[in-house]
């Protein structure tokens, strides 16, 4: 049996009971994995909000019925997302407590599980003390229910709530998140998991969201502003824990779900010798390869899906072991191997993942073509600017000077947009970066293509957040097929302080 913790990385009754034919084994009824799910309950009324104790109970019970829980997935699903001051012991049981803001007060927030298709309602009660919102990262939602605050919405006061109402029109890893500047790092952040529509060839479905935390001796969050160059002084997590082990067996083969949920750190993952198929970036599936040294390189808001293929003997562990920068590494969880039926054996290759309702082709022919500099500083403490609307797109470059909002000061009056396009429009971004700082890239409602240096042939995989390097350049595509106003992020990966946002219009 695994305790609560053993199971933080288990989060979902229902599919694992899909995904075994119904032959539940005792981890996946355990009432850990249960009290991960605390949202999940069949709609009769939409306002009626059952508490987590309680519902705790019910998703056991129906751990063991097949039938009953893929009913239950695909009703209605409501979550109450509640923003809250917390005390979690991020270094360990013994260790002091660190006080953090979460969804229901913990960290990582409930894991949002929903199946392809599905509407999906989220109630947000604000029950801290600033306003905020959510955004569902790389989910293609209404415009309405993106959460940046101020384009797309007010920020949601102090006991105020706030209805996200959306269909999960893709199947992957996505995550949530508090949009509003310096939320994100003190743990307002939870996972999202899509199912497909047919069930996986995996024998496990692992979700590990990563984290950095700056902690003093007292275990209290320093001051954001710090320097994030040096992983040194960084307390790393995955699901909220240190070192958490994921049992596992020979010849297995395990999905593992990897977010990098920081504010700025590039995590370089590695499975020590294990084959790991990349078989979806940024939730969206890709002809599956095999990382090379079983290591992959998340930026932040990144995620990506492995398939790992389990070869060591019983008593053996895996380690999961990041890169923290400088050479050293960190061991942030592992597999530890037991004993028990396995196929033993290698799969092969794996089959894709079925391909989300994106775009075929992307006509770049007659693409909007708008370049960005990422490389200038943000305005200064001045919000509201008239930045220059493009006259003659098609041809001309004048998006260089791109005005980048700073986060913590936006407010009502965000000027006009950097571009307009019509929907259904294909745009080309150039991302030119002359500085010497890296910087993360997001682009709210569009998943993109990353187009080629040289020509506009792209790489075979779909993004939604891109980083991009000192002198360099990058460029993708998309088509501008939902309406509104979209944000455009830019994070810096050297100055955790600096998120700043510039906006388009598809209309
Ligand atoms: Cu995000």
């Amino acid at each position: 049996m695994f305790g609560p913790s053993g199971a933080a990385y288990n989060m979902c009754v229902e599919t694992s009971t899909r995904k075994m034919g119904g032959h539940a084994r005792p981890r996946n009824v355990d009432p850990g994995a249960a009290m991960k799910v605390p949202f999940f309950q069949k709609s009769l009324t939409r306002r009626a909000f059952v508490s987590a104790a309680s519902l705790s109970a019910t998703v056991t019970i129906l751990g063991g019925s097949r039938a009953v829980s893929q009913a239950m997935a695909q009703a209605e699903a409501i979550a109450e997302l509640r923003a809250k001051a917390g005390s979690v012991r991020l270094r360990g049981p013994q260790q002091p407590a660190t006080n953090i803001m979460g969804y229901g007060g913990t960290v990582p927030g409930p894991t949002v599980r929903l199946r392809r298709g599905q509407e999906f309602t989220a109630r947000l009660i604000n029950d801290g003390a600033e306003p905020t919102t959510i955004h569902w990262h790389g989910l293609r939602v209404p415009n309405a229910m993106d959460g940046t605050p101020y384009l797309t919405q007010l920020p949601v006061a102090p006991v105020q709530s706030f209805d996200y109402r959306f269909v999960a029109k893709d199947a992957g890893t996505f995550w949530y998140h508090a949009a509003l500047a310096g939320q994100l790092a003190r743990g307002l952040y939870g996972p999202v998991i899509v199912d497909e529509s047919e069930p996986v060839d995996v024998d496990h479905d692992v979700l590990l969201v990563l984290d950095d935390w700056n902690l003093d001796d007292n275990g209290s969050l320093r001051d954001i502003g710090g320097s994030a160059a040096s992983g040194q002084h960084f307390l790393f997590t995955a699901n909220g824990l240190r070192d958490l082990a994921i049992p596992a067996r020979r010849g297995e083969r395990i999905r593992l779900r990897l977010i990098n949920a920081t504010v700025n750190r590039l995590l370089p993952v590695s499975l020590s010798n294990q084959t790991a198929w990349v078989v979806a970036i940024d939730g969206q599936p890709a002809e599956p390869f095999i990382a090379r040294d079983s290591q992959v390189v998340i930026a932040p808001g990144n995620r990506i899906d492995l398939f790992v293929d389990i070869a060591e003997d019983v008593g053996d562990t895996v380690p999961i072991v990041i890169d923290s920068g400088g050479g050293q590494s960190v061991q942030i969880a592992r597999f530890a191997i037991e004993g028990g039926a396995s196929r033993n054996g290698s799969r092969g290759a794996p089959k894709s993942l079925p391909q989300n309702p994106l775009p075929s082709r992307i006509d770049l022919r007659n693409a909007l073509r708008v370049q960005l500099a990422l490389g200038a500083a943000p305005l200064p403490a001045k919000p509201s600017v008239e930045r220059k609307k493009i006259s003659n797109p098609k041809t001309n470059n004048q998006g260089t000077n791109v005005s980048w909002m700073p986060m913590d000061q936006l407010s009502s009056s965000l000027g006009a947009p950097l571009f307009s396009v019509r929907k259904d429009q294909p745009v080309v971004l150039t991302f030119a970066n002359p500085g010497d700082q890296a910087y993360v890239i997001h682009v709210h409602g569009h998943t993109f293509r990353l187009l080629d240096n040289l020509d506009d042939g792209w790489k075979p995989f779909w993004l939604d957040t891109l980083l991009v390097g000192p002198q360099q350049t990058a460029r993708i595509a998309f088509v501008a097929d939902l309406t509104g106003k979209w944000a455009i992020e830019r994070r810096s990966l050297s100055e955790p302080s600096r998120e700043s946002l510039t906006w388009f219009e598809v209309s």
